[in-house]
C-alpha cells in the first residue's frame, strides 16, 4: 500500500480547497484510498471559469511559439515520468502497469503533437469575386472551453482535450472524472511546471454537480464531453440551448468480424486485446464478435482458451494481465448483462462466474458467451466490462449487416486475407474508424478519433482534425 495523497482544486494556477470531501480508492484493493480530494460544485466551476476568462486575452495574443514551448516541456516531462504517473494510473484506475505506463507515454506524445499544430495553424488565401477584393480565413481562438472527462483514460483523454484547446489559444476549466482524480491531477501539475500561465488550464475536482455548472456556464463557449450516451444527451441539450458548441463521444458496440479465411491465431490474439485488454473498459472494445460459420467453432475455442488464461489480479502487479474493474457498480453491471445474455439464450463458454481474491477488490471474470443473437440485449447495449459475444454469420454479407444493425458506429473491425472483403468493409461499416486485421480498440495519437450514430456528436477529436471544434473561421475581406 502507498501514501494516501491530498489534492486540491487547480483554480487560477493557485491549489484552492473547498469544504465537501471526497476520496479515490484503489479499485485492485479498495482499503488502499490513492487520494482525498474536496468536491467541488457550482461556486468552484464560476471561480474557475472567471479565472480561465481572465487569462484568455494574454494567451490567446501570446506566440504560438509560447504556446508550443509549454506543451513540448509538458510532455517530455510526462514522458520522462511515465513510470511513476503510469504507476499513479494503474493504481487509481485497475488497468494493468503496462496500459498505465502506456497510457501515460500516449498523453505525453499528445502534448508533443500539438505543440507541433499550434505552429502549423493555417487560414487561406481566396479569390473574390469582385476585382480588387482580396479573402482571407483566419483560424481564431473563441475563449474558455470546458472539458469532462472519463475515468477509463484519466490522463490520455484529458491530455487529448486540453493539449488543442490551448495550442490554439484558448483557455480551459476541466472536470477531472470522481474515481480518478490523481491522475488527473498530475497532468495539470505538469502543464504547470512547463511553464502554463495561470488560470489557463483550471481543474474542478467533483462529481455531476461541476459537470452541470460547467455546462450550464454562460462564459464556456464549448464542451469537449467523453462518457456515456445517456450523460452526453443531456450535456449537449443543455449546451446548444446557449448556443455552446459540443463535441460528444459516447459509447460503442464495436463488431469485429471474423472471416473463414481469417489466420485462426491472429483473429484469436485481435478477439483478445480488443475485448478484454483494460478490463474492456474502452468504448472502443470489441463486445460484438461477429463470426462466420466455417471458422466459428475452432474460433470459439481458441479464444475460449487463451480468455481462461488472462491472469486476473492487482493492477500493480506486474503479472497480471487483466486488472479490476473501476467501481462496483461496474463490476456488477458486467455480472447483470452476464446474466441477461444466459436469459435470452447464450451460453457461457469461459468466465461468468464471482472470483474470490485475496484482497478486497472489483475483479471480474473475463467472460466469452457463444450462440447470442444479433437483436439480444447483450449485442445492443453497452456492457463496458471484459464480456464479449459471438454471433454465428453464414457469410460476408451477413457479418456486415449484423455489425451495422446497432445503434453505435464507434470503431469496426475484420479479420480476412481478402482484399475484396476487407475494401467493401472500409467503405460500408457505418463506424467512425474501421480497423482491418487490428483490434477494434488502441488507437493512434495523431489522426482523428470518433464515430457516427450514437457514438458521437460533433466535429472530431485528435490529429489535424481537433482545429475544427477549438478554433472559428473568420472571413476577412479587404480591397486596397
Ligand atoms: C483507444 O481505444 O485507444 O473512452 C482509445 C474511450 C475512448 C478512447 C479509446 N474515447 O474508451
Amino acid at each position: 500500500m502507498s501514501d494516501t495523497l491530498e489534492l486540491s482544486h487547480w483554480i487560477g494556477g493557485e491549489k484552492v480547497d473547498s469544504d465537501r470531501p471526497g476520496e479515490s480508492l484503489n479499485p485492485s484493493d479498495t482499503r488502499d484510498v490513492v487520494a482525498r480530494t474536496p468536491r467541488g460544485g457550482a461556486a468552484e466551476v464560476a471561480q474557475a471559469v472567471a479565472a480561465a476568462s481572465a487569462a484568455f486575452t494574454d494567451w490567446s495574443e501570446a506566440s504560438p511559439e509560447v504556446r508550443s514551448d509549454v506543451l513540448d516541456r509538458a510532455g517530455t516531462l510526462l514522458l520522462e515520468r511515465r513510470e511513476t504517473i503510469g504507476r499513479l494510473l494503474s493504481r487509481e484506475e485497475g488497468k494493468t502497469l503496462a496500459e498505465g505506463i502506456g497510457e501515460t507515454a500516449r498523453a505525453g506524445r499528445v502534448l508533443k503533437f500539438f505543440a507541433g499544430e499550434a505552429l502549423r495553424l493555417h487560414g487561406q488565401n481566396l479569390a473574390s469575386t469582385r476585382p480588387g477584393v482580396e479573402i482571407q480565413t483566419y483560424r481564431q481562438p473563441i475563449g474558455v472551453f470546458g472539458l469532462i472527462t472519463p475515468w477509463n483514460f484519466p490522463i490520455a483523454i484529458p491530455a487529448w482535450k486540453i493539449a488543442p484547446a490551448i495550442a490554439f489559444g484558448n483557455t480551459v476549466v476541466i472536470k477531472a472524472a470522481g474515481p480518478t482524480p490523481a491522475t488527473a491531477e498530475a497532468l495539470i501539475a505538469i502543464l504547470h511546471e512547463a511553464g502554463l500561465p495561470a488560470g489557463v488550464v483550471n481543474m474542478v475536482i467533483g462529481d455531476g454537480d461541476v459537470g452541470r455548472a460547467i455546462v450550464a456556464h454562460k462564459d464556456v463557449v464549448g464542451i469537449s464531453f467523453t462518457g456515456s450516451q445517456a450523460v452526453g444527451a443531456g450535456v449537449g441539450e443543455n449546451a446548444m440551448k446557449r448556443q455552446a458548441r459540443v463535441q460528444l463521444e459516447m459509447g460503442g458496440k464495436n463488431p469485429l468480424i471474423v472471416l473463414d479465411d481469417a489466420d485462426l491465431d491472429r483473429a484469436v490474439a485481435i478477439a483478445l486485446d480488443g475485448s478484454f485488454f483494460a478490463t474492456g473498459q474502452r468504448c472502443t472494445a470489441s463486445s460484438r464478435l461477429i463470426v462466420q460459420d466455417g471458422i466459428h467453432d475452432r474460433f470459439v475455442a481458441a479464444l475460449a482458451e487463451k480468455v481462461k488464461g488472462l491472469r486476473v489480479g492487482d493492477a500493480l502487479d506486474p503479472n497480471t494481465q487483466m486488472g479490476p474493474a473501476i467501481s462496483e457498480a461496474q463490476r456488477e453491471q458486467a455480472y447483470r448483462y452476464i446474466d441477461i445474455a444466459r436469459e435470452d439464450g447464450g451460453r457461457v463458454v469461459t468466465g461468468g462466474e464471482r472470483l474470490n481474491m485475496d484482497k478486497p477488490g472489483w475483479y471480474v471474470q473475463p467472460t466469452l458467451i457463444a450462440d447470442t443473437s444479433a437483436g439480444s440485449r447483450i449485442n445492443n447495449e453497452e456492457v463496458f466490462g471484459p464480456v464479449a459475444s459471438t454471433i454465428r454469420v453464414k457469410d460476408y454479407e451477413e457479418a456486415l449487416a449484423v455489425a451495422n444493425g446497432v445503434e453505435f458506429g464507434l470503431s469496426a473491425g475484420i479479420v480476412t486475407q481478402s482484399l475484396k472483403y476487407a475494401r467493401d468493409f472500409q467503405r460500408r461499416a457505418r463506424a467512425g474508424m474501421t480497423m482491418v486485421n487490428l483490434p477494434t480498440a488502441g488507437v493512434d495519437y495523431h489522426v482523428p478519433f470518433g464515430g457516427t450514430k450514437g457514438s458521437s456528436y460533433g466535429p472530431r477529436e485528435q490529429g489535424f482534425a481537433a482545429a475544427d471544434f477549438y478554433t472559428q473561421i473568420k472571413t476577412s475581406y479587404s480591397a486596397s
